[in-house]
């Protein structure tokens, strides 16, 4: 069985199988409740992917989630070792090299075309998440959306809520670039026309979550990637371009005038989101692949494929944005939250050498464009493992005083589907960021540091860990 780079999300399913990692489930599953329950548990256990093959009350419809829930399967879509992600994403975005997909005139996403009146999203097997996501939400819709001045396209997941046969509801933030590019339509006065993608190979999701610059598309990071251009067809409705081999392409156009309430969500907070009104898509075509397998990304509280997936990328590019600035920064870690704490490590002489360096790497990492969500930053020197939250809390056990090691700046950029987001104070939106530093405290109050580390002699640890079998230990 063949791996990287998988060309449709079958392929991809095929290979996990082949590996061991894909259970095909043949009990039948209700939508209400039992697809989310079991991602949630896959996510606690590190577990296998799941295509679920009898969908009640959905019958022919497969249904496949949990494909990236691991860095295991994450290193596969990726062709590298699970150890090797950071850099190897982190070259890539380094050389800048794009390839630009590849227009072919037909593909599988067009074997089925519903168009006009017979479209029924309905019909498609959407899962609920949270007992009270009513009506449920279309979970791993990737979007793509053009700006009408430069016919840039856009990228990247969002929810959509089911909010009739042809009309969704559309989370639609202003700081992301959907949002900046929905701007430039509202001031020519014609609906954003959108296409959005459900189940594609694994590569697609996760060069979606890359955070791209204003102007670059998603789309020539698969093919960077990759080495080879991805392969595309218009979309039906609009000049939109999307993976040929999709399961399900929607088409629709953003109302400029309309909103409704969206809401509630279960957010990767853990808790529900408000209700809000946010504009609504009036769909106009659906075309799918015969014999469909619709795709669901569990995205509540961690550990879920929906922050997995996120947090990878968003910490890659995020190190980018701030080794720039701060060449001495190490390594970055989200401990909770795609960014509400996150973990960060410097070189430790440049903490003893550079006067404020902690300092100004903090506000680096919030002045970065990657940190929209950051708000709490613990950091810590580059001799501890960010990978172990042991070590990190270890660090902040025996190198931090709360009188002297705390910064707090209020009135920051913060992320509104934040449950603690003092909004009172100010209005919604707000933040308070929060700098603990827990580097080791430089001369001359470092002398309890100095006396060094309380462990047994070097050659003592080298011998057993030579001799440990012998001593009768497995
Ligand atoms: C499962 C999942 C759901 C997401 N839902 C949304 C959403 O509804 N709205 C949103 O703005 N971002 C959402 N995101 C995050 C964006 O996809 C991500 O921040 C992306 O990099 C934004 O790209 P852009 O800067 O090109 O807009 C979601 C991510 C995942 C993995
Ligand atoms: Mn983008």
């Amino acid at each position: 069985m063949s791996g990287f780079p998988f060309h449709s999300l079958r392929e991809f399913i095929a290979y996990l199988d082949s590996q061991g990692r894909l259970v095909r489930n043949s009990v039948e599953v209700d939508l209400r409740g039992e697809v989310a329950a079991i991602s949630r548990k896959i996510g606690l256990t590190d577990g296998p992917a799941v295509l679920h093959e009898s969908v009640k009350g959905y019958p022919g419809w497969q249904l496949f989630t949990d494909g990236l829930t691991t860095r295991e399967r994450q290193a596969w879509a990726l062709g590298v070792e699970p150890g090797e992600i950071g850099g190897r994403v982190s070259r890539f975005l380094a050389d800048g090299h794009k390839v630009k997909p590849r227009i072919v005139d037909d593909g599988p996403c067009k074997e089925i075309k519903l168009l006009g009146h017979d479209v029924d999203l309905i019909r498609l097997p959407v899962a609920y998440t949270g007992e009270f996501d009513v009506p449920p939400f279309i979970s791993a819709g990737i979007s793509n959306a053009k700006d009408p001045e430069t016919g840039w396209q856009n990228t990247a997941v969002r929810r959509f809520q089911l909010k009739g046969r042809q009309l969704l509801n559309h989370l639609l933030l202003p700081f992301q670039q959907e949002g900046m590019i929905f701007q430039k339509w509202r001031k020519l006065g014609k609906p954003m026309p959108l296409s959005i993608v459900v189940g594609t190979d694994p590569l697609y999701y996760l060069a979606s979550q890359l955070p791209a610059p204003p102007q670059v598309d998603e789309q020539d990071y698969w093919g960077a990637l990759t080495g080879e251009p991805l392969e595309v067809v218009r979309s039906e409705t609009n000049d939109i371009l999307v993976p040929a081999t999709a399961e399900i392409v929607i088409e629709g156009e953003v109302d400029l005038e309309e909103r409704r309430l969206e809401g509630p969500y279960s957010e990767f907070t853990g808790y529900y989101s408000g209700v809000r009104y946010f504009p609504v898509i009036r769909v106009k075509a659906v075309t799918m692949r015969r014999d469909c397998i619709y795709q669901n990304i569990y995205n509540a509280q961690e550990p879920a494929e929906g922050g997995n997936i996120g947090y990878l990328m968003t910490e890659i590019e995020l190190h980018r944005q701030v080794k720039a600035i701060i060449p001495e920064l190490r390594a970055i870690r989200i401990l909770s939250c795609w960014g509400l704490v996150l973990a960060v490590s410097i070189d430790k002489q440049a903490v003893r050498q550079k006067a404020g360096i902690v300092k100004k790497l903090f506000m680096a990492i919030k002045s970065a464009p990657a940190s929209q969500f950051v708000k709490t930053v613990i950091v810590v020197d580059d001799d501890i493992d960010l990978r172990n939250v042991q070590h990190i809390l270890w660090a902040m056990g025996t190198k931090f005083q709360g009188s002297k090691d705390i910064t707090v700046i209020d009135g920051a950029p913060g992320c509104i589907l934040d449950p603690s987001e003092p909004w009172i104070q100010r209005g919604v939106g707000y933040t308070s960021i929060t700098l603990l530093d827990c580097t080791e405290k430089p001369p001359p109050y470092d002398e309890p540091y100095r006396r060094g580390l309380s462990i047994p002699p070097l050659d003592a640890i080298r011998r057993v860990d030579e001799r440990w079998r012998d001593y009768g230990f497995a």
